[in-house]
C-alpha cells in the first residue's frame, strides 16, 4: 500500500488535510509528521509549511519522497514546478514531475471562475478586491483575532503578507503572477487589492473581468455551473454559507453599465478547503490514480 505523509500535520491546513484525506477512495496509509520530525521514505507527502520550512524540507527529502506537494509560495514561480488546480490544469503534471505547488487561496477562487470562460472569451484584464478570512493567516492570526483589542476585531485591514518595494503586498503579487501561470495567460493584466476582514473562515472577492469579446451573461452562468466545484447562484451567497463547502460560489453577475465586454461579480469560497487542503487532497488523488 502507498504511504502519503502530511508534514506540518498540526497546523490549520494540516488538520484540515487530515480530514480531507478521509475522503480519498483509493486505499493508502497516512503518516502524520511535525515540521521538525524525522521523515521516513514516503511515496508522496504534502508540505503544510511556510516558505523557509518548505525550502529546507525539499532539499532534505527530495531523494526520499516520490512526489511532493508544497502548500507554501516558495516554489510557485519556479518554471520547473507545476502550479496545479486539478479542475484547471491537471495536464501540468507529467510523468517526470516530482514537486507540485498548490496555489495561493485567493488566487484559487479567482481562477476557478476565470478558467471556464477561457473557452468562449479572450480574457484580457481582471481587477479584484479581496475580503480575506482570518483563518488564512493560520493559527497565530486566529489566536490574535480572539484576543481582546485585536486589530482585526470588527475591522478590515488592507494588508496581507508584507509590503514589497513597489508598494504592493506579497499577497497582491501572488494574485498577479499565479493567475498568469495557472491560466497559461502570461499577458493578462491583473489589478489586485487584498484586505483582511473580521470573518473567521471563507474568503471573498469582488471581481471585474474584461475580454476582447462582449459577454453573454447566460453563457457565463452556464459555463460556471458546468465546471466542477463551481456554482453560480442567483441568490446572494456570503462567506457564512461557503464555510465548510467544497464548491466555489459566484453570485451577483452583472454586465458593466457601459462596456459589454466587462462583467462584475462576487465570489466566496472556503479558503481552507478549495483554497488549500481540498486542492492538496485532489492533487494526491490524481497522483494515486495516475502516477503512484
Ligand atoms: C492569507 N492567502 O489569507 C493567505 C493564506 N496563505 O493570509
Amino acid at each position: 500500500m502507498k504511504t502519503v505523509g502530511i508534514i506540518g500535520a498540526n497546523g490549520v491546513v494540516g488538520r484540515t488535510l487530515q480530514a480531507e484525506f478521509k475522503k480519498i477512495k483509493t486505499p493508502f496509509e497516512v503518516k502524520l509528521l511535525g515540521r521538525q520530525d524525522e521523515v521516513p521514505a514516503l511515496d508522496a507527502a504534502v508540505f503544510c509549511t511556510d516558505n523557509p520550512d518548505s525550502a529546507r524540507l525539499y532539499e532534505q527529502l527530495k531523494d526520499r519522497i516520490g512526489y511532493m506537494v508544497d502548500m507554501s509560495a516558495h516554489f510557485r514561480q519556479d518554471p520547473q514546478v507545476p502550479l496545479v488546480i486539478p479542475e484547471i490544469n491537471p495536464h501540468a503534471i507529467t510523468a517526470n514531475t516530482r514537486l507540485i505547488a498548490s496555489p495561493n487561496c485567493t488566487t484559487t477562487g479567482l481562477v476557478m471562475t476565470m478558467a471556464p470562460l477561457r473557452k468562449y472569451y479572450s480574457l484580457t484584464e481582471v481587477f479584484f478586491c479581496s475580503y480575506q478570512a482570518i483563518s488564512g493567516g493560520g493559527k497565530k492570526l486566529l489566536e490574535e483575532f480572539h484576543t481582546a483589542g485585536s486589530l482585526y476585531e470588527n475591522n478590515c485591514v488592507p494588508l496581507i503578507g508584507s509590503i514589497q518595494e513597489n508598494g504592493y503586498s506579497s499577497e497582491e503579487l501572488k494574485g498577479i503572477y499565479e493567475t498568469r501561470k495557472i491560466l497559461e495567460l502570461p499577458k493578462i493584466k491583473v489589478y489586485p487589492h487584498t484586505v483582511r476582514v473580521a470573518v473567521e473562515n471563507a474568503h471573498s472577492l469582488g471581481v471585474t473581468l474584461k475580454a476582447k469579446e462582449d459577454f453573454d451573461l447566460a453563457l457565463v452562468k452556464q459555463a460556471w455551473n458546468n465546471f466542477d466545484n463551481l456554482t453560480y447562484s442567483e441568490d446572494i451567497i456570503t462567506p457564512k454559507q461557503a464555510n465548510g463547502q467544497e464548491t466555489t460560489y459566484a453570485c451577483r453577475l452583472r454586465a458593466d453599465v457601459e462596456e459589454k465586454n466587462i462583467i462584475h461579480y462576487f465570489i466566496t469560497f472556503d479558503n481552507l478547503l478549495k483554497g488549500a487542503a481540498m486542492n492538496a487532497r485532489q492533487i494526491i488523488e490524481l497522483l494515486l490514480e495516475k502516477y503512484l
